[in-house]
C-alpha cells in the first residue's frame, strides 16, 4: 500500500469508528445481521457484550416471542441492542408496536420499506436503520428520517437484492448524507478495510457469526459453514421475486431445477415451508434451507463472538497504531 493510501485509509478508519460507535454507543462499528430463527437473545447478547450491536431477529415470530426475547436480552446485557424487523412477516405490524412498548432504542428493518412505521418510531426517539438494496430506496428512507442505512450486497446470505456490496456501497455513499453500513461478503479485517475504503462507516456481519460458539443453531449448520468453499452458495426463489442465498444441498438444487422448469409457485413453496427451521433446529442439511453468504468459504473455524469481533477490528487497530508510532 502506498503512503497516501495508508493515510487515507487510516483517517477513514478513525472517522468510521467515531461516527457509528457514537451514534449507537458501542465499541466497534459492527452490527449483527437480523438472521431469522437464529438471532435470539443468546446470540445478540454475546454480540452486544463483545462491543458490537446485537439484534434480536424477529423473523417470522409473533409479538409475544419478540417481547420475551427483548426481556431476556435486558437480563443478559446492559449494553445497547436492537431488534431487526423482517417486513415481509405477517407479524411486522405487531412487532413495530412491541419495540415501542418495550423501550427498544434501535431498530433495523429488512425485506421491504419501513415507510408506514417511520413517523411513529421517530416520535418515540428510536434510531432506525433500514437495510436497502438500492440507492433509490436509500434516498427514500433518508427522506423518511432514517438515521443510517445498511447496504446489503447480493453476496449476503438469506433474502438478497441484485447489486454487489462493491457496487452498491459507494453509489449510496454518494447519494445520501446519513452514515452507510456495508453488509454482504465481510468476514475478516480485509473486508472491514474494504468497506471503509468504499465510504462505509460501519459493517454488518451475519455468516461469520453463524460459526460461533454462542450461535444457537444446530452443530451440523456450523460445520457446513466451516467446510464450505467460495462457490458453494446458490440462489433459490429468483422467479418468486424473493431470492434467497443458501448453501447448495439436494433441496436447493431440486428447487432451482423445478423452478427453471416452470413448476407452479405452490409446489415450490411447499418445498421451502419450514425449511429454515429444519436446518437451524434439526440440523437437516439435506432438505433444510442453510442460509449463508458467499463469504462462507473464508470462515474456517468456530470461534467465540468476542474473538470474531476482535479479529475483525484489532488488526485494523494495530495497523492504525503502527502508523501513529511510525509518524
Ligand atoms: O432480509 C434480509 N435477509 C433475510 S430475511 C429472511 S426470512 C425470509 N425467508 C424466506 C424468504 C424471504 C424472507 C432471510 N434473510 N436482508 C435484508 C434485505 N432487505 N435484503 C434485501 C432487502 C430488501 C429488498 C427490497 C429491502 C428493501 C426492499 O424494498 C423493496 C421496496 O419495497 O422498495
Amino acid at each position: 500500500m502506498g503512503a497516501l493510501h495508508t493515510e487515507v485509509l487510516s483517517s477513514t478508519y478513525e472517522a468510521s469508528m467515531r461516527n457509528i460507535t457514537e451514534l449507537l454507543h458501542i465499541k466497534y462499528p459492527v452490527i449483527q445481521g437480523g438472521m431469522a430463527n437464529i438471532a435470539t437473545a443468546e446470540l445478540a447478547s454475546a454480540v452486544s457484550n463483545a462491543g458490537g450491536l446485537g439484534l434480536i431477529g424477529a423473523g417470522g415470530y409473533d409479538q409475544e416471542w419478540v417481547r420475551n426475547e427483548i426481556r431476556k436480552m435486558k437480563s443478559l446485557t446492559d449494553k445497547p441492542f436492537g431488534v431487526n424487523i423482517m417486513l415481509m412477516s405477517p407479524h411486522a405490524k405487531d412487532i413495530a408496536e412491541v419495540v415501542i412498548e418495550e423501550g427498544v432504542k434501535i431498530v433495523t428493518t429488512g425485506a421491504g420499506s419501513p415507510g408506514i412505521y417511520m413517523e411513529k418510531w421517530k416520535a418515540h426517539g428510536i434510531i432506525v436503520i433500514p437495510v436497502v438494496p438500492s440507492a433509490a430506496l436509500a434516498k427514500r428512507v433518508e427522506r423518511m428520517g432514517a438515521d443510517a442505512v445498511i447496504c446489503e450486497g447480493t453476496e449476503a446470505g438469506g433474502h438478497i437484492g441484485e447489486l454487489t456490496t462493491m457496487a452498491l456501497v459507494p453509489q449510496v455513499v454518494d447519494q445520501v448524507s446519513i452514515p452507510v453500513i456495508a453488509a454482504g461478503g465481510i468476514a475478516d479485517h480485509r473486508g472491514v478495510l474494504a468497506a471503509f475504503a468504499l465510504g462505509a462507516k460501519g459493517i454488518q456481519i451475519g455468516t461469520v457469526l453463524l460459526a460461533t460458539k454462542e450461535c444457537p443453531i444446530h452443530e451440523n449448520y456450523k460445520l457446513k459453514i466451516v467446510s464450505s468453499k467460495d462457490t458453494d452458495t446458490i440462489v433459490t426463489g429468483r422467479q418468486t421475486k424473493a431470492p434467497v442465498r443458501v448453501l447448495r444441498n439436494p433441496m436447493a438444487v431440486k428447487y432451482v431445477e423445478l423452478s427453471n422448469q416452470g413448476v407452479d409457485l405452490e409446489t415450490l413453496e411447499k418445498m421451502t415451508l419450514g425449511s429454515l427451521r429444519r436446518a437451524v433446529f434439526d440440523g437437516d442439511m439435506e432438505t433444510g434451507s442453510v442460509m449463508a453468504g458467499q463469504i462462507s468459504g473464508l470462515v474456517k473455524e468456530i470461534k467465540s463472538v468476542k474473538d470474531v469481533l476482535q479479529s475483525l477490528f484489532d488488526p485494523v487497530d494495530q495497523y492504525r497504531l503502527s502508523l501513529e508510532v511510525m509518524k
